[in-house]
């Protein structure tokens, strides 16, 4: 398995939790991937979106796909989710971004890596950073330097 990826999870419309825990065993079972480590669940309000509060979660992969058929199948768990897409930032049942593929910065009309907003939202970094606290953020530096950042933010992690 060759490249390490990281996805960031979210949802906040029906049940966001279910959906969330269900999503990382689909993870689990993506083709040419292995799922390496999960995040905790965390509770967080909503940042430039609406609606309830948020589940979030990060999930480490090792994977032979290429960025864009990952993020294919990520597309297609989304819409198996029920994922509508009325406007920007709506409420979602299940948001699955490709935060980190290996150390590749990729700028195409379809995908963005290392995730734009990442390094301002403390619930990707807060995830990320509990299952890999040393990671690098390609063309931004330790994703710990950015923690003091999004400390205003909040978030809580959610226990069993
Ligand atoms: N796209 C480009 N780069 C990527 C990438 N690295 N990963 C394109 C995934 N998709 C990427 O995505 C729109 C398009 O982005 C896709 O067609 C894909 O080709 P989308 O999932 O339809 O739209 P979105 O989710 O509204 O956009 P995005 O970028 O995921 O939004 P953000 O900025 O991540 O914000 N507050 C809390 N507390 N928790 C959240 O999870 N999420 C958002 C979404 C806002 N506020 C939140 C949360
Ligand atoms: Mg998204």
């Amino acid at each position: 398995m060759t490249t390490q990826a990281f996805i960031g999870i979210g949802a906040n419309l029906g049940d966001a939790r279910g959906s969330v825990e269900q999503a990382i065993l689909r993870l689990a079972d993506l083709p040419a991937s292995l799922l390496i480590a999960q995040s905790s669940l965390f509770k967080t309000a909503p940042i430039e979106s609406s609606g309830d509060d948020y589940i979030n979660a990060v999930a480490e992969l090792r994977t032979d796909l290429s960025a864009t058929d990952l993020l294919l199948v990520l597309q297609q768990i989304e819409l198996a989710f029920g994922r509508e897409r009325p406007y920007r930032n709506a409420p979602r049942t299940l948001d699955l971004d490709l935060l980190l593929y290996g150390l590749e910065q990729i700028h195409t009309d379809a995908l963005t890596v290392p995730h734009p907003r990442m390094t301002e939202r403390a619930f990707v970094l807060l995830p990320l950073l509990q299952i890999s606290p040393l990671i690098t953020i390609p063309g931004k530096g330790a994703a710990q330097d950015f923690a003091g950042v999004v400390a205003e933010q909040v978030i809580v992690e959610l226990t069993s």
